[in-house]
Order: C-alpha cells, then structure tokens, then sequence
C-alpha cells in the first residue's frame, strides 16, 4: 500500500514545495511567521547538517526541545536523512534525562540551553556513545556551562549555517524506524514505542481524514506539548499533512497564555486535555478572550468529564470531540464526531482501527459488559525499544492491548470505565474511579478529583475521594460530609466514597494523566 520506498518527510512535504509555498504559512511563532518555503528549506540545512557530522540511518537523536519551530526542523531534518528522533518531556529532572541518553545510545542530543545547564553536572562518565550536543536557539540563553562529558558542543546556528537548502531523502523503506516517542508507565523505567515512516501517514489517513476532516485554511493550535504523542500530531504533522497551519507555544500551558494566543492567533481546531479544558473554564475574565474562530476543539489523555462537555458548549457553542489514543498507537483510535459528539461517552471506532472488548479469558464480551479493550490498526509501534517482556505482553500478534477497561452499546458507541490497574473492587463490586470523579465535578466546590481504592487497617478497600476545591470554599469536615451526602443522590451507594479528603493538587504526568497511584502508594494522602 505504501511502496518500497517512504520517507515521511517527503511525503508530507515535497507536495507543498511548489511556488505556492512561499505564500503558504506553516508555522505561527511568536512574532515570526515560517512559510512552507521557509520550513522546507530550514528541514533539508538541518538534515545536511547532521549528515556533515557523520549521523546515518538509524542513529538516534535524542531530542529536550520546547514547541518552537527548531524542534520541527529538528524532527522532520532527522527523519529526512534516516534517522530516529527522539522528542522527550521537557519538564522532567535533570537526572532523569540520562536514562534517556543511554537508553537510545544516542548520538546527538539536541537540547534547550537553560536545560543543559542543569543536566550538565549529571553528565559525567555518563552516555558514552553521544557525539554531539546541539544547543537550540533560545532567547533566554544566557551563559552554558560546558558539560563535563566528551561530547563536541555546536550551536544549532552554527551547524545549519552554510548549509544547502536542497536535500536528497533517504530512500528508507515504509517499514523503517522513523522516531520513537516514550510511553511513562506507571511502574519501571519508559518504555520507547518504535514507529515506522509509514505510521503518520495512517494517522492522517484515519483520525484527520475521518473526524477532523482537516483542510488548507485550517490553523491548529496544540496545549498539549509535542514530545506527547498527542502534542505532536496536533502541532505538527495534522497541519503539514493537509497544507495548514500550527501555531506554536513554547511556554508552559497556563490558562491565560492559552486564552491570549487563541484571541491572537486564531486557531479553527484547539487540543488540550481535560485538566486545561476546566481550568479555562475557571477563568474569571473569560470574556476579554475572543474564540470564534475555532470550529472545533479536541480531548484526549484523560475522559472528558461530562460537566465540561456541557460548560464549554453553553459557554462557546463548539462542541469538544473527546477520543482516546496511545503513545502505542500513534493517535487516536476512539473518537466523537463533529456533529455526533455525547457528553461521557469516547466515541466510535474511527474507520481503519479494529476494536475488541475481552474477558480475562480473551473471549469478547456483549455489549454493556466491562472488558480489556485491544486496538488493531497499521499506525501502532513495531515494538518496545529494549524491552521484550513488555513487547510479547501487549503486542499479541496485530492486537495491541491497551490497558485500559470499556464496555460498548449496542449502537457502537464506547464509554471508558478506567485504566485497568486504577479499577476499584469494593466489597466484591467493580467501581470505575472516572465515573465517581465526573460525579464529584459536578459539586459547585470541587475544582479537581481524584479517585481511588486504598486498603485500610484490616486489608479491605475502601473508596476515597481526594479533592482541590475551588477558591473561596473551606475545605472543613462540613464540606467533606455534604459532598458524600451530595453523591449519595448522584451514584448507587456503594460508590460513595468512604471519606473524602482534600489536597492541594491532584499530580498529573505532563501529559495530564492523573496519577492515582501515588494515591494508592500513600505518596499523598
Ligand atoms: O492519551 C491519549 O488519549 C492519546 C491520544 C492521542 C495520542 C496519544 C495519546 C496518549
């Protein structure tokens, strides 16, 4: 279907490079504004660049950049030639990021300079194999501390200038490694999901084509960052796949800047995940910000929870299509529709994924019934880098097991009850935390919820809600007890939490997925 020969970056690309693509924006960036001209021509310098130090097919590229164009030019350059980008959290501990390094054994690590100067000590008889690092343009750069590490330090100016502008792809085949993008799970070390360069292609062919039905005029703008899968297909190649534009934010997703750059740059299609979505909603001045452009708004990472279906379309009369995706799976594979989207409900399968829901003897299940959902489609990873119990145990032949519990009606509709390791069982019964914690969100003092099953003195679960309320309210015993006695009335009884206890924050990974184990591990209580 897709030949012997494909390079991802020609094929998005080289159907734009015609003498249009001067007047054609691909990127909103700050104040600067990167046609598709300029972009393909930025790619390919950067790509002969890397070719210059000697980087080949296959060679890892380990990638700690913000949402700027560089790290476009960086991703797409790299695959162009043949090798493997690989973008990753910005947001983590300098420590951290050396699992990385030597994880993939990359050759070039392409990063922010005010984050190198904070991994820089770690470097020290570590990450052997890395070559080069790349330090971005960045406006707050200020002085770099030399890493203690044998690498050749370059300025990415310095290796794309006097670079050509034209650039031969690699013929790599479909089935060649393109990137990897790192799933954070929630026991052990990260795991790399190895996409070929045939991967994006599917997704657009799929998800864009079928929901979104993305065209030239659209401009599309991501809070979701784009070293998240999610992130990367919405503020990236969703937009170059169909000639369109992104607009990119390197900042930190704060409700406010959020608001300032949909007002000035007006998006038609906005991504975020449920937690941004509620605290816009939260936004006192809401109504200095103009919205009108958008004609859509997309969810994902987490359920939507119904309220905030509800709350934004009264507010803006857009609808937000909840779906759910994986790092595994490239993009989503669940999806409402414009114009057949529920509150509380994922959605449909999109045309070119297969679904099932099994039992815990992998027969399907009826509808109505809570089963393992497993995805089929040709946009899911090859494997796990580096980890083969992990591969054999959810990659079972072209079924990839998701995780994560659902049952379906009879009308093909898809309603998520929880990750499988979050599922409550309380006295016998099955309670799905999402269902408690949507009811929860209704509750005019509850800002965020958290819910989960915690074993008590004697070894017996009990079901607690931990809550953030909302400025003004008195987090008391008052409250707690009229909050159960306000679910009382909202859900059967035995889903009522035992207690509810309030923190301060729900922890969340950076990609808005809340973490209810370290609930479960007593690391908050
Ligand atoms: O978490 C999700 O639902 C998701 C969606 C799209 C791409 C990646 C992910 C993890």
């Amino acid at each position: 279907k897709f030949g012997n020969i494909l390079n991802i970056t020609d094929a998005l690309f080289s159907k734009w490079d015609n003498s249009d693509a001067d007047k054609r924006i691909a990127i909103y960036y700050k104040d600067e504004i990167w046609t598709y001209r300029k972009l393909i021509d930025e790619i390919n310098k950067l790509g002969n660049g890397l070719k210059e130090l000697g980087i080949e097919k296959e060679n890892r590229i380990l990638m700690i950049a913000y949402d700027t164009p560089y790290f476009i030019t960086t991703f797409y350059g790299a695959m162009k030639i043949g090798a493997v980008p690989v973008p990753i959290n910005t947001y983590l501990k300098p420590e951290e990021y050396i699992f990385y390094l030597e994880d993939t054994d990359a050759k070039v690590l392409v990063i922010e300079p005010d984050i190198l100067n904070k991994l820089s000590p770690y470097l020290k008889d570590r990450a052997n194999k890395l070559k080069y690092i790349i330090i971005l343009p960045n406006s707050n750069e200020g002085k770099i501390d030399l890493p203690h590490h044998k690498a050749h330090l370059l300025t990415y100016s310095g290796l794309v200038s006097g670079q050509s502008k034209y650039l031969e792809p690699e013929k790599t085949s479909p089935n060649d490694m393109a990137f990897w993008l790192y799933t954070s799970g929630t026991t052990g070390h990260p795991k790399a999901a190895v996409h070929l360069h045939k991967d994006i292609l599917v997704v657009l062919d799929t998800y864009v084509k079928h929901v979104l039905k993305i065209n030239e005029k659209d401009r599309l703008f991501s809070a979701s960052k784009l070293f998240f899968a999610y992130g990367l297909g919405n503020g990236s190649y969703f937009a170059f796949g169909n000639g369109a534009s992104t607009i990119l934010m390197p900042d930190k997703p704060e409700p406010r800047k959020i608001f300032e750059t949909i007002h000035k740059y007006k998006p038609t299609i906005f991504f975020a995940v449920p937690t941004l979505y509620n605290a816009l909603l939260q936004v006192e001045e809401w109504k200095n910000y103009d919205l009108s452009s958008l004609r859509l708004c997309v969810s994902a990472g987490e359920p939507l929870p119904p309220i905030i279906y509800t709350k934004w379309k009264e507010r803006y009369g857009v609808e937000i299509l909840d779906g759910i995706g994986s790092t595994e799976a490239l993009h989503i594979y669940i999806s409402n529709y414009p114009g057949d989207s529920k509150p509380g409900v994922t959605g449909k399968v999109v045309p070119g994924y297969e679904v099932k829901i099994v039992d815990e003897n992998g027969n399907e299940v009826p509808p109505k019934v809570v089963g393992d959902l497993y995805v089929k489609g040709d946009s899911v990873a090859m494997f796990y880098w580096h980890d083969y119990e992990s591969t054999r145990k959810n990659m079972n032949g072209n079924w990839f097991r998701t995780g994560d519990k659902f049952y379906r009606d009879e009308e093909g509709y898809y309603y998520y009850v929880g990750r499988s390791d979050d599922m409550i069982k309380a006295s016998g019964l099955w309670i799905s935390p999402i269902e408690v914690e949507a009811a929860l969100l209704t509750h005019p003092a509850v800002l965020e919820a958290a819910v989960v099953g915690i074993l008590d003195e004697v070894g017996l679960t009990k079901v607690i809600g931990f809550v953030v309320v909302k400025p003004g309210y008195d987090a008391s015993t008052e409250l707690a007890e009229e909050i159960r006695n306000y679910l009382r009335q909202k859900l059967d009884h035995y889903k009522v939490p035992k207690e509810i206890r309030f923190v301060k924050e729900i922890p969340k990974t950076a990609t808005g997925k809340i973490q209810r184990y370290k609930f479960r591990l007593g690391e908050i209580k």
